[in-house]
Parts: structure tokens; C-alpha cells; sequence
């Protein structure tokens, strides 16, 4: 028997292992209780590897909605996507709190052209149960859809509403830990162990829309993100993407700052776990986020695009 929430098997063996259950009449196994009800996440948990869930899925045939979080989108979680290879789509979801400054047109062009991607892009929400029907269609073509997408994108959560479900959802990594068939009124569908990054931030999901907010940020002054820094070698125009779980403040320069990144004209730097901060001035960009958690694109959200 698989638990109903996470799709790990049940065990009743061994209460520091997955899928352990005191007894194995229950349909949840111990951790998604306690997710459930107390909000509690156990976390030593062996996830499924992001290489195994890309062997697995290129051997099945369907169809594969793939999630992507607007504010997480960097080259890793792309190349995971462009490694299936069964007919595709990008849905990127939680719709609800993408600043309402952002124009949905503008920034599918541009990720299709930067991430060089052909498939539709579309939007959804499980809050505000945004393009369902649009879903529900796909899935009565298509009969058989994967629905992937790395942690926390929200697939879980849009499964609950499309099927009626009760799959367990949490704001941490590796909710969900192996693939869990549903048949709906549409069509089979399956829920999968999200894709966890090398390195990110977790913990940090928005909970409310990202409201952008722009900094002009003399030389002499630096950023203070929650514990970490950045600052820029000229007078700069930054507009922070960031999670509203993340206290930004602004004070004079007194660190030195060790990673440093060069960038162009209207760059996202992104800032893995948190969202991304565009700037707008080519320059020097120092900070102590270390460099496996940046990545810079030109911005995604601008008209302007090279
Ligand atoms: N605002 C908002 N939050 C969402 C939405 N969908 C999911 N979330 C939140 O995102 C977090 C992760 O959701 P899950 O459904 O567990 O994500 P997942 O992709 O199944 O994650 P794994 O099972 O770890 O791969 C939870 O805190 C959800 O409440 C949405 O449409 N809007
Ligand atoms: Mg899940």
C-alpha cells in the first residue's frame, strides 16, 4: 500500500524511515500526518533523484504538463524540462502573485526565446483556479498526463483542485516522494516527487502577491536582504522580484563583500529560492550570497530583449 498523500509505501517498521505508519490500516503515512495536521515536516526523508525521475518518465508514454514558479525559473530547472522527452507543456502557476506590473505576453516571448522553448506556455493558479477548464480539456485529449515540475512549483496543490484530491502540500522541499496515479472524470493523471535544486534557498515561498519595489541605490549604500548583502559599484537602479518572506533594508556600505558578478544593462540577478532583482545599470554587483545561488539572464519581464 502507497500513502495517499505522498505516494511513498507504507512501512511499519522502521518510524525514521518514508511511508512509516504505526499501523498499516491508515492510508497516511506519519509524515503527511503530521504535515496535515500540525503543519510539521519531517525532513529526513530520501528523495527520488532528479536524473531518476527523468529515467522513469522518458520511459512512459502521455503527455507531461511541466510547472514552473515565476519566480523560480533558472537555467538547472529548465534543462530538466528540455530533457523530457515526451510531447510537452510549461504551465507556470501560482498566477495569483505575479505582480500585476508584469505583462503575461511580453514574458512568455521572452522565456520561450532565452530558454529556447517551442512547447505553449500558460498561465494557472490553485488559489484563484485560474485556466482550469483549459487543463481539464488537455487531460481529456491527452488521457495520460504527468504533471512535473521541481519542488514546491505547485503541482500537488493544482492536482487537489483539477482531481478532488487530498495529496499532501507544504511549503518545503520533497513534499510529494514518488508518483501517484489519479483517474478523473478527464483522463489519468499522475503526480510526481518534484525536482530539487542543487542549490536554493527553501522556506522562503511568497504568501502574498511579490510587490516589486524599487531601490535607487546610491555607490555609498548597500542592501541588506534578510542577513545577506548586495550593493553596486555606480549609483544603480535595482527593482527587487523578491519573496515577501524577505526583509530588505538599505544602509551604508561597511562590508566587504566576497562574490562578485558583472552584469549588463537590465539583468535579472537571480537569487535561487528568493526570486530575482533587475538591474538596471551594467555593473560591478558584490554581495555574500554565495555564487552557486546566483544567475543572471537579461530581464525576462522588459519589452526590450537581446
Ligand atoms: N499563492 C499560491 N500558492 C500556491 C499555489 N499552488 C501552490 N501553492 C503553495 O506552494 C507550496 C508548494 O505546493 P505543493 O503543491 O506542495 O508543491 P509541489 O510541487 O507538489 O511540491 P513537491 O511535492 O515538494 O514537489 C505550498 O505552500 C502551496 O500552498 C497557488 O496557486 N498560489
Ligand atoms: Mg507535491
Amino acid at each position: 500500500m502507497k500513502c495517499i498523500g505522498c505516494g511513498t509505501l507504507l512501512q511499519n517498521t522502521d518510524p525514521t524511515l518514508d511511508g512509516y505508519t504505526p499501523n498499516l490500516d491508515n492510508k497516511l503515512c506519519q509524515r503527511c500526518f503530521k504535515i496535515k495536521h500540525y503543519g510539521e515536516n519531517i525532513t529526513n526523508i530520501k528523495p527520488i533523484l532528479n536524473e531518476d525521475i527523468i529515467t522513469n518518465i522518458n520511459k512512459q508514454k502521455g503527455f507531461v504538463i511541466f510547472l514552473l514558479d515565476f519566480l523560480n525559473i533558472y537555467k538547472e530547472i529548465i534543462a530538466a524540462y528540455q530533457k523530457i522527452k515526451l510531447p510537452k507543456m510549461i504551465v507556470i502557476t501560482k498566477s495569483d502573485l505575479i505582480p500585476k506590473n508584469i505583462k503575461k505576453d511580453i514574458l512568455v516571448n521572452n522565456i520561450k526565446r532565452y530558454y529556447k522553448i517551442n512547447e505553449d506556455i500558460i498561465f494557472t493558479s490553485s488559489k484563484h483556479k485560474e485556466n482550469l477548464n483549459v487543463l481539464k480539456n488537455i487531460i481529456t485529449v491527452k488521457e495520460k498526463v504527468y504533471f512535473l515540475g521541481f519542488t514546491n512549483s505547485g503541482k500537488s496543490s493544482l492536482i487537489n483542485i483539477l482531481s478532488n484530491s487530498n495529496l499532501t502540500i507544504s511549503k518545503r522541499a520533497n513534499t510529494t516522494l514518488d508518483f501517484i496515479k489519479i483517474k478523473t472524470e478527464e483522463g489519468i493523471i499522475f503526480d510526481s516527487p518534484g525536482f530539487v535544486p542543487k542549490n536554493f534557498l527553501d522556506n522562503m515561498l511568497p504568501k502574498s502577491i511579490i510587490r516589486p519595489v524599487t531601490y535607487q541605490l546610491k555607490n555609498k549604500y548597500e542592501l541588506k536582504l534578510n542577513d545577506n548583502y548586495l550593493c553596486s559599484d555606480i549609483d544603480n537602479n535595482l527593482v527587487l522580484y523578491l519573496t515577501n518572506e524577505i526583509r530588505v533594508d538599505k544602509r551604508v556600505k561597511k562590508m566587504n563583500l566576497p562574490t562578485e558578478i558583472n552584469v549588463n544593462d537590465n539583468t535579472d540577478l537571480i537569487i535561487k529560492g528568493l526570486g530575482f532583482i533587475l538591474i538596471k545599470k551594467g555593473s560591478l554587483i558584490k554581495t555574500d550570497f554565495t555564487a552557486n545561488l546566483l544567475e543572471t539572464r537579461p530581464t525576462i519581464i522588459g519589452g526590450k530583449h537581446e
